[in-house]
């Protein structure tokens, strides 16, 4: 895993780096309709045919319209038409309706975000026999079907860092400057005798590819000796579908029920819903996981000198969502030109694309069957650096 963890500390921006330099250790986070279309081209038709499109898990979600605004750009830089058609709602049934559709209007490619891992065989089929090229990102397709899945950071650190973070967290203590959160959990534990921590995690869907393999890590991390009779190793798990009622009546479910310390929401919808319901509650539970710093503002410390733990949110984390859509751009059209073909070690070279360096990618074994590329690492967002993030993501 080194290998992949030097390839993708490339992968970050210019600013991403400077703001990394504050708190950063090598094995830690740095600090740091049918749905709608929006079109942009280097021709001007309406016709779908050899566009590129970008499906997101629905509409209405930013970190979607994030990641587009990366492929589109890349796309639009090479004089392609890259189009975003999502689903208005989180199913497998209503992706699989629109790519269906996209199939029959002759797309070039398509770039899928998943909603679950089973159900989308006959259509994948259908789109790899008419030559679409299929690259998944944030939320895997089927190796079958896809040329490599690209991977916003190792799922494994995701998971471990979340529930570093959640612990940490519970015990009052503030992101520790060195980055070394994993150490800062081992000597708070080793002298912890107080009840013991219970997790909760707020996800997407309950079948959502990406979401159950953080919570699969984050199970992993729990058996970890160091939590043993101190933080249960069961987690409790609430559902909101990516949907900001749903997750706000499930955010709502863990106050009344009044049973976890401190609930990790790995989905950008999930945790501001948390964000808004137990900052009007007054509860006393504490919330971590994946957000937006533009969308979390209001439950996050702002500055250096605030209470961490005056907010809900004490800190969080994410990774460039822009970035990661650029790098599935560079992969799906590496794959169309023939230079890159998704197998364990090859690689297509990412050249300099906004503030970001030229890079090379390499596919790795992913372990479910396929391969992917690794294009980021966990960035954490704390009251060092909030201030500096929330106007750009
Ligand atoms: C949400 C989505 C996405 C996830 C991010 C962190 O917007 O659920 O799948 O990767 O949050």
């Amino acid at each position: 895993m080194k290998k992949f963890k030097k390839l993708l500390a490339l992968g970050l921006s210019i600013s991403m780096i400077a703001s990394a330099l504050v708190g950063c250790s090598t094995s830690q986070p740095t600090t740091g309709g049918t749905g709608t279309e929006n079109t942009s081209t280097g021709g001007s038709s309406d016709s779908l045919e050899g566009a590129h499109v970008f499906m997101f898990k629905s509409t209405g979600n930013t970190f979607g319209d994030l990641m587009f605004e990366g492929f589109e750009e890349y796309m639009k830089a090479k004089g392609l038409k890259a189009v975003y058609k999502s689903p208005a709602e989180t199913t497998v049934a209503a992706q699989v309706q629109l790519l269906d559709e996209l199939i029959t209007q002759k797309v070039a490619s398509i770039t899928i975000s998943t909603n679950g891992d089973a159900g989308y065989d006959e259509v994948f089929k259908k789109a790899k026999d008419a030559g679409i090229t299929i690259t998944s990102i944030d939320s895997a397709a089927s190796p079958d079907y896809r040329t490599t899945h690209v991977n916003q950071a190792d799922p494994n650190d995701i998971g471990a860092y979340l529930v570093q973070a959640a612990v940490l967290i519970t015990l009052g203590i503030d992101y520790p400057e060195d980055g070394d959160m994993k150490a800062a959990v081992t000597t708070a534990l080793s002298s912890y005798s107080g009840d013991e921590i219970v997790l909760g995690v707020l996800s997407a869907s309950i079948d959502t590819p990406v979401q159950n393999s953080w919570i699969a890590a984050m199970e992993v991390e729990l058996k970890d000796s160091v939590y043993t009779g101190k933080v249960s190793p069961t987690i409790d798990k609430k559902y909101g579908n990516d949907d900001l009622t749903e997750s706000t009546t499930q955010a709502q479910a863990f106050v009344a029920e009044n049973k976890v310390n401190c609930i990790i929401s790995p989905t950008t919808v999930g945790i501001a819903a948390a964000g808004q319901t137990l900052k009007s509650t007054g509860s006393k539970i504490k919330l971590t996981g994946l957000g937006l710093p533009s969308e979390m503002q209001s439950f996050m410390p702002s500055a250096a000198s605030d209470d961490a733990f005056a907010s809900v949110c004490p800190y969080m984390m994410l990774w460039d969502v822009i970035h990661l859509g650029a790098v599935s751009a560079a992969s799906t059209l590496a794959t169309i030109n023939g230079s890159f073909d998704g197998a364990v070690g090859s690689s297509f070279q990412m050249e300099a694309f906004r503030e970001y360096p030229a890079t090379t990618y390499e596919a790795y074994d992913n372990g479910d069957g396929g391969t992917a590329v690794l294009a980021g690492t966990p960035y954490v967002f704390y009251k060092g650096n909030m201030a500096d993030w929330v106007k750009k993501l």
